[in-house]
């Protein structure tokens, strides 16, 4: 049966070892609860690392750890110390982590972790391959493992792989900086879908995999040999029915039935009740701008003094990382700041902070969530920040008020909290100010919104979405791999090509016969293309045409002496049998004098970008341009152009990163019908890889064989990926064995 193998570089369970024998304990955690849809019954595998190194693992015991964890649907890699610290402390959380939350200076690029990085990473591939056939469901979860769905892909190249991002994607300009960047794009795109919490992350993926890879994309679809990989935004949600339930029982429970954090809560409540609790919950990490929030916290007294003796702040800061030198820098940063804060305006009454450095219980959580007045949850980069939303999902009767930082991912699903930007004070401290004066009705009214947004997007509908949308991802694939051009179709094809009498076939150059290059004139034809051309124009009672957008004059020069019969400048001129050119169609060229100016005010505005003068139409090549800008510049332009020719016959052609205008009676659909037209054929093939084949492939009789290079939209009957596959196909019509 097909199963579905979840991999993440901690297991959704913890292990506990008493006197020798081992417990295995489901977490409570939000990915392990969010999964249990995923994560169920008999036909599913979660792998990962246990928590415990080789070292820590009691002689003997792994076997048992096995059996504890397989009663879980769960089975570990093994990582021995020295790899998790290269691995996990070293190039996770020292690179990646403050990378990827735009912490620059904090970043280290040691040559020796990244490579313990890649090591464990095949480790976790290797654990996958084990364990999997080639029609289950792979999902990668995070940081620590994009290099996996690549190491896994290579090997199983028809299974289905998934991977989500639980932190931020950074901006191309802070990426870039990254040495090891091409390698780590490469091994995410191993994937068939690729999921992010924002539009914001998804965006900057596809800016960095377009401008260090070069690869094509279209919309949120990468083009990469012969597959389309997705990238999308699915923004996490919580197990929001566990929250508000803890918070129903929690309100319900009778003063003997409450936790003594709980009663201590109640108690400094009772004696004074216009008081108001402000809640900060972070991991202890420098991404969460704790240290900020306390400054801001200062800032605030000292502006609105009116609130000394009136608010307590409650920090629970829960211990992380604390292997990691800035983490331990941080731990230090933030006690000695409470320490100052308070000591500066504590009373005998009044401690302005309670700080807990701990990870506390469950209930203690919900204690602490139902018991604020306000959350104030202000990262200065957060990938999502689940709490926010843990927060409103616990306010049962809809008042409190969430203060959330703009640079958290969950701030775009939660527009309804005050929204500030965790590096100015003033602000935070006005709204702070606005949080303790917000009347209940519009605390309520903002909530219920929030609630009933998050509980509809829950966690379950988060996984289950990214999982719908990975099959999705695979039928796709598979329409696709359904109009490749396969050996079958390809032996149906040269068996007609075989019977006919009389053929026709029309070959475009760029990006079919030939690459692109960054100078068009650089692209000429290889000695092995040479060849190909040759034989193919000496095959009997076949016709060969080259057609081609491009100018005559550089098509003299490179085909003429060969005699090939030849279509430039989209059906302007027409070669054939070595005859100098002629002009297969009338055509105007005025309109260049009007056009050719803004063309030129794009090329002073668009570095990289030039202009190609042929004998009767203009283009515009944006091929060496930044890919994100020369696309930006290309839209305006075509709306630029639209505007300019609304009375002129001209037509505008969107091809592979150049804008062509020319005489709309012109087009490579037309002239290849004329040629059609003039003798009987019985078997016509067409190949092309831009848009301006479209017209060929759309012209020519339903009968004819027509392929598209690239999987973009067509018109074409087929498809082949690469123009390694053009002339492979072509030499199968030279091979044919004669009638
Ligand atoms: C990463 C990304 C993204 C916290 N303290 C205690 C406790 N918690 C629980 C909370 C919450 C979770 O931990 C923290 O989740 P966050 O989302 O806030 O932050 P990260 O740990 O940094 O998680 C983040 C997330 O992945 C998911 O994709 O949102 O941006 O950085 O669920 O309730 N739980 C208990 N005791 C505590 O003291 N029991």
């Amino acid at each position: 049966m097909d199963k579905t193998i979840i991999i993440s570089n901690r297991l959704p369970v913890q292990l506990q070892i008493d006197n020798g024998s081992i417990t295995a304990i489901p977490s409570v955690g939000g990915l392990a609860t969010g999964m249990k849809s995923v994560h169920s019954g008999g036909d599913s595998l979660w792998i990962g690392w246990s928590g415990l190194t080789n070292e820590e693992i009691p002689d003997g015991l792994a076997p048992e750890i096995d059996k504890a964890l397989a009663k879980h649907g769960s089975s570990k890699v093994n990582l021995s110390s020295q790899e998790v610290d290269g691995f996990y402390y070293g190039f996770s959380n020292r690179t990646i982590w403050p990378l990827f939350h735009y912490f620059l200076e904090y970043s280290e690029f040691e040559l020796e972790s990244w490579n313990t990085y890649k090591a464990v990473n095949q480790k976790f591939a290797d654990a996958i391959l084990e364990k999997s056939g080639d029609d289950d469901t792979i999902w990668v979860h995070d940081y620590q493992l994009m290099l996996v769905p690549q190491m896994v892909r290579e090997k199983r190249p028809n299974i289905s792989i998934g991977f989500f991002l639980h932190i931020p994607f950074p901006s191309y300009e802070i990426f870039r900086t990254l040495p090891w960047r091409k390698e780590v794009l490469m091994g995410l795109l191993g994937s068939d879908l690729i999921g992010f919490h924002t539009y914001d992350y998804e965006r900057h993926f596809l800016s960095s995999v377009r401008r260090l890879l070069g690869l094509e994309v279209s919309f949120n679809e990468i083009h990469l040999e012969d597959r389309v990989i997705k990238v999308d935004s699915f923004p996490m949600g919580i197990d929001y029915k566990k929250f508000s339930d803890a918070a129903k029982i929690h309100d319900a429970n009778k003063s003997d039935q409450r936790s003594e954090l709980q009663r201590r809560l109640d108690m400094h409540k009772e004696s004074d009740p216009d008081a108001k609790f402000l809640l900060s919950i972070d991991r202890l990490d420098y991404s969460k701008g704790i240290a900020k929030r306390l400054n801001a916290f200062e800032y605030f007294l000292n502006k609105y003094p009116q609130y000394k003796e009136k608010v307590r702040l409650i920090v629970l800061a829960v211990p992380s990382r604390s292997n990691v030198p800035q983490y331990q820098l941080l731990k230090k940063e933030i006690d000695e700041l409470v320490g100052r804060i308070n000591g500066e305006f504590s009373t005998v009454s009044w401690t302005p902070i309670w700080y807990f450095y701990r990870s506390m219980p469950f209930e203690n959580l919900i204690d602490l969530y139902t018991s604020s007045d306000i959350a104030w949850l202000t990262p200065i980069r957060d990938g999502m920040n689940l709490v926010a939303k843990e927060y409103i999902a616990t306010r049962t009767d809809q008042t409190g008020v969430l203060i959330l930082s703009e640079m958290a991912g969950s701030a775009n699903e939660m527009n309804e909290s005050l929204l500030i930007n965790p590096n100015n004070f003033e602000e935070i401290a006005d709204t702070l100010y606005e949080a303790i004066n917000m009347p209940i009705e519009e605390q309520q009214a903002r909530n219920s919104i929030l609630q009933k947004r998050l509980e509809r997007y829950n966690v379950e509908k988060w996984a289950n979405d990214f999982m719908t949308s990975l099959q999705n991802q695979k039928e796709i694939d598979y329409s696709y791999k359904s109009r490749k051009l396969s050996n079958e179709m390809l032996k149906v094809i040269t068996d007609d090509y075989r019977k006919s009498k009389k053929r026709l076939m029309f070959l475009d150059y760029d990006g079919t016969l030939a690459g692109f290059q960054g100078d068009p004139q650089k692209a000429n034809p290889d000695k092995e293309l040479y060849d190909l051309l040759d034989r193919l124009s000496a095959l009997e009672n076949t016709d060969i045409y080259l057609i081609s957008g491009r100018d005559k004059d550089t098509f003299t020069k490179w085909f003429l002496p060969k005699k090939y019969n030849m279509i430039v400048e989209h059906g302007v001129w027409i070669s054939e049998n070595g005859e100098a050119f002629s002009m297969l169609e009338n055509v105007k060229k005025d309109w260049m004098a009007k056009i050719h100016p803004v063309l030129e005010s794009f090329v002073d505005r668009t570095p990289g970008s030039f202009i190609e003068e042929k004998n009767y139409s203009l283009a515009w090549h944006y091929r060496k341009t930044d890919p994100d800008f020369g696309q930006k510049r290309a839209t305006e332009l075509n709306t630029v152009l639209t505007s300019l020719i609304a009375n002129d016959d001209l037509s505008i052609l969107n091809g592979n990163k150049v804008i062509e205008i020319k005489s709309s009676n012109v087009n490579k659909g037309r002239a290849a019908m004329r040629v059609y037209s003039q003798k009987e054929y019985d078997f016509v093939f067409a190949i092309g890889d831009d848009w301006t084949d479209e017209f060929m492939f759309q012209e020519l009789p339903d009968s004819a064989i027509t392929v598209k290079v690239g999987r973009q939209k067509t018109q074409a009957r087929y498809y082949v990926d690469s123009i390694k596959n053009v002339r492979d196909l072509l030499e199968h019509f030279v091979d044919q064995p004669k009638k």
